[in-house]
């Protein structure tokens, strides 16, 4: 089948986010008075829980902080306020787009190719990320966005890809997922979608069995990618028009 989309996951994928999440939750936690500090050995554990609620629920059964036990039932209301300040940690655009992904999105938009996201991060924060970055609402830049909100089951389960491919009204087949992580990497495979993995600052060391390829980032032309895994493309950068051969 011919390639039709581009599904993209968001933190780590489009930008590297994960840091500014992991500031926010723990500037988050000092503001509510918990003695919880996550640093970044933790949070790369902690990252195999996907969604900030699911991962501070993860944190209080396992890890048992002090405190843990009274901010069950406040966790929405905690993860809340952790959102705002995420987006305005990011607003002004100081964490910026991964090389290539502005590029790539252009590329596969001008080629008659839909472009879309599957994110377990919430809608406001993909659209303060894009605005901040792109200089433009998501809805323009996107044709669907999938987003962690709207369904049930985060990844690694295959909901979110499946709504994005609902979404797009494109087959598995007809698609392709960039992605970050194992978890990524199992949703999309779930969903029947094929995946090029650019692994991140806390996902470089994840297992990626299974991916089409895994390059270290989209390249620009003056920043070629290093190749890691799977398949090679010729060229320096993963353009629309390498994807579309390879899904064909
Ligand atoms: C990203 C996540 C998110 C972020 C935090 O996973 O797991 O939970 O860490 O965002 P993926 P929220 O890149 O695979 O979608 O706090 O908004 O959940
Ligand atoms: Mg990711």
């Amino acid at each position: 089948m011919a390639l039709r989309a581009i599904i993209f996951d968001v933190d780590g994928t489009l930008a590297e986010t994960e840091e500014a999440h992991r500031i926010a939750f723990n500037e988050e936690f000092a503001a509510w008075g918990l003695p919880w500090e996550w640093d970044r050995d933790l949070y790369r554990e902690l990252l195999a829980v996907t969604g900030g609620k699911e991962r501070i629920r993860h944190y209080i059964a396992e890890y048992a902080p002090p405190k843990g036990e009274e901010v069950l039932e406040k966790v929405p209301e905690l993860h809340k306020a952790k959102s705002e300040r995420y987006m305005r940690m990011i607003a002004d655009g100081s964490v910026p787009l991964r090389p290539g992904v502005a590029r790539l999105i252009e590329e596969a938009k001008a080629a008659g190719l839909k472009v879309g996201v599957a994110t377990t991060t919430s809608t406001p924060n993909v659209e303060t990320l894009i605005r901040a970055t792109l200089g433009r609402p998501a809805a323009e830049v996107f044709d669907a966005m999938a987003c962690g909100e709207e369904v049930e089951r985060k990844k690694p389960a295959p909901d979110l890809y499946r709504l994005a491919l609902e979404k797009l009204e494109v087959f598995p087949k007809e698609a392709v997922a960039i992605e970050d992580s194992r978890n990524g990497l199992r949703s999309a495979l779930r969903a029947g979608v094929q995946t090029v993995i650019t692994p991140s600052s806390y996902t470089a060391d994840e297992d990626f069995t299974n991916a089409l390829a895994v390059v270290s980032h989209l390249g620009e032309p003056d920043m070629p990618y290093d190749h890691v895994a799977g398949f090679g493309f010729s060229g320096d950068m993963i353009t629309a028009d390498a994807l579309r051969r390879w899904i064909d």
